[in-house]
């Protein structure tokens, strides 16, 4: 399989977080990442967009040479192929509440964190649109506020005892945050100690950029 890839953006990041964590738990995935680069355009060539028609990242190449888009997908389908050890959680209670994190992280932070750097000083060059970036600053600490309640009761990782998707999509989110320089303020200092705790991991390391 082939994933489609740029470092530092949020939703490749994400997947590969995801495949750092399962291979140093012991699962074996072949995978080669290739990059396709987004301020070069490259993710809008014909070449890109028979792959992907929405001209987007990530991209799984499947063996049989069909694809999978979106980033989440990618990951329960791999998740589905590679069960052990689970980054899903196992009951259906902790699978939910995993993916209950995910979806916060991700459309609570990740999203408003995008929101904000594509509105401001868009690194593939989107229009600066100050009313966009005004509105997500605002929504941003709802996300920050529970994912730090949450955290505040000291556990390691997002969803408790052992990594799982909701760190690889914070992480992601945060990687972001610092690279269109979006400050996480400090009263979420549960949550900003998480991350530096995270960015401490060997797999973080092999992934992340900044
Ligand atoms: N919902 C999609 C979002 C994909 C997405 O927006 N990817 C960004 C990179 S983080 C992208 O490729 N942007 C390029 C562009 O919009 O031109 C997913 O989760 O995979």
């Amino acid at each position: 399989m082939k994933l489609y890839m740029f470092q530092v953006a949020p939703n490749p990041t994400k997947v590969r977080l995801y495949l750092a964590e399962k291979a140093a738990a012991g699962a074996v995935i072949d995978i080669q990442q290739v990059s396709v680069n987004l301020p070069k355009g490259e993710q809008r060539t014909p070449e890109h967009r028979a792959r992907n028609p929405f001209g987007r990242l990530p991209v799984l190449e499947l063996n049989d040479g069909s694809y999978l888009l979106e980033s989440l997908t990618i990951i329960e389908y791999l998740e589905e192929c590679y069960p052990e050890p689970p980054m899903i959680g196992r009951s259906p209670l902790e699978r939910a509440r995993v993916r209950e994190l995910e979806r916060i992280a991700d459309l609570g932070v990740l999203l408003p964190v995008g929101r904000i750097i594509h509105a401001t000083n868009s690194p593939i060059g989107l229009p600066p649109s100050p009313e966009v970036a005004e509105h997500f600053r605002k929504i941003l600490p709802e996300a920050l506020r529970y994912l730090e309640a949450q955290l505040a009761d000291g556990r390691e990782f997002v969803a408790g005892t052992h990594p799982s998707i909701a760190d690889c999509t914070l992480e992601a989110a945060l990687q972001f945050a610092r690279f269109g320089k979006v400050v996480i303020d400090s009263q979420f200092q549960h949550l900003l100690q998480w991350d530096a705790r995270y960015r401490e991991r060997t797999t973080a390391k092999s992934v992340l950029v900044m």
